[in-house]
């Protein structure tokens, strides 16, 4: 292919190219949805996010809210009183109308909107929300995935969370061929105590005087919800303070270090599925924003190479917050096969970070990496997220088939096409098969 007509057939290949989506929080109906819609009662504790609402109120725009509002003018406190349509109202009027909308996240909501048929300069939400009432969510779904070139996605399942473990022990459907269920195990590792009171709670014999017992408890609370929820990998997020013994002499023990090593790990090896790690946020650095006031912070990326090394039998999915972490993160990828670098995680996904993190990790890793997930809390954001993500995704893509083209080796369309599988589903199903 002559190099000048590379960047067309990129985008025209990754805009056909089917995604798997390796995180999300995102949910099927049959979780219940809190927003009205065409077809049925509303569940207030439903998970299935989606609706014009939801995405104006999501945290990333929630936090730039209080930006933008006049010094005094609203409390957090204030806020989280006021009923969805307030908040959402709020938002649009102070993000949408009264500036302009040039964030991420705003442009994001922008994009979903246009995609959507919907023209984004409305003044008011009216408009959006007779649009999104008359919405059946089944048939909705199925657009919007088809929009987003997603073909299956992983939700986030966390059994610590009553309202969702509620659901699934009265029998939600377990994850199927689009929304593939991923057991999320944060408290196991951070909370100790709570999820030791917690395991009690639900039968499980913690004894603090008999670690053994205690741990092979662990083991079967974690084999037991794998086994509920068909799990296609167990998953935490952990702080920037996350340490796995980097050092003999490292006196700085892990609160979850006993449960990692003798629990997660034999089990996800025994399960043969991975174990993800998002490494390095800090949460509740201003709680009074609730959902919108956690931050990031550097990581210790000589934890996971420490992991990879003594667990050669487990597959480690890892992903961290901050920028600075990314290139000691892919060189260590390439030492440890097990390893697999994924996505650019919550305020790394900016064109700017996913286009410098994607050009490096592409030129230290060839094609062995997963770009990006969506991170999506509201179905509709996948529409945005895979745009402009894409977007990016194409320009390195071509940029590198061009070095190729100097140097005098031919790029073909079925290059382009094995290449731009591998990166948007083929790596990450090949990851979690084993
Ligand atoms: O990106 C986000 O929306 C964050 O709030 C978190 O979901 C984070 O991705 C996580 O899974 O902990
Ligand atoms: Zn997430």
């Amino acid at each position: 292919m002559k190099a000048a007509a590379i960047p067309a057939a990129v985008r025209k290949v990754l805009a056909g190219q089917p995604v798997f989506d390796l995180h999300t929080h995102l949910y099927p109906p049959s979780f219940g949805t809190p927003v009205a819609n065409a077809t049925g009662p509303t569940d207030p504790w439903g998970m299935m996010l989606w609706g014009v609402d939801e995405l104006v109120t999501y945290h990333y725009l929630v936090a730039e809210l209080f930006r933008a509002l006049p010094r005094g003018a609203l409390a957090p406190e204030g806020f989280w009183k006021m009923g969805k349509i307030e908040q959402a109202d709020l938002v649009w009027k102070t993000l949408f109308v009264d500036r302009t909308p040039v964030s991420e996240a705003c442009r994001g909501v922008l994009t979903t909107l246009k995609e959507l048929g919907l023209d984004p300069n409305e003044r008011t939400l009216a408009r959006y929300r007779k649009f999104f009432a008359a919405q059946d969510p089944g048939k909705h779904i199925g657009r919007v995935l088809k929009l987003a070139g997603i073909t299956a996605l992983t939700m986030t399942n966390d059994p610590f969370d009553d309202n969702e473990r509620e659901r699934w022990i009265s029998g939600v459907a377990r994850g199927d061929g689009v929304f593939r269920a991923v057991l999320r195990i944060d408290p196991l590792l951070l909370a100790g105590t709570r999820a030791a009171e917690k395991l009690v709670k639900w039968g499980y014999r913690i004894n603090p005087g008999d670690e053994g017992e205690t741990l092979r408890e662990v083991r079967r609370f974690l084999g037991d919800w794998i086994d509920r929820i068909g799990a296609a990998y167990v998953a935490a997020s952990l702080p920037p303070g996350f340490r796995y013994h980097v050092t003999d002499d490292d006196t700085e023990a892990w609160v979850g270090e006993d449960a990692l090593r003798e629990a997660v790990l034999p089990v996800c090896a025994e399960r043969n599925i991975p174990f993800a790690m998002m490494i390095g946020v800090r949460r509740g650095v201003n709680p009074e924003l609730k959902g919108a006031g956690d931050m990031g912070g550097r990581a210790d990326v000589a934890s996971v190479a420490t992991l990879c090394r003594e667990f050669p039998h487990n597959r480690f999915m890892v992903t961290m917050l901050s920028r600075e972490d990314q290139h000691e993160l892919a060189v260590a990828a390439r030492k440890f096969p097990n390893l697999m670098v994924f996505g650019c995680w919550w305020f790394l996904n900016n064109p700017s970070l996913i286009e410098e993190i994607t050009r490096m990790r592409m030129e230290l890793l060839g094609t062995s990496f997963i770009p990006q997930h969506s991170d999506a809390r509201v179905l509709e954001q996948v529409i945005y997220k895979w745009e402009h993500s894409r977007e990016v995704l194409g320009k390195v893509m071509a940029e590198k088939y061009a070095g190729l083209v100097a140097a005098g080796r031919r790029v073909t369309i079925d290059d382009i096409r094995a290449d731009a599988a591998l990166l948007l589903k083929d790596n990450a199903l090949g990851f979690l098969a084993g």
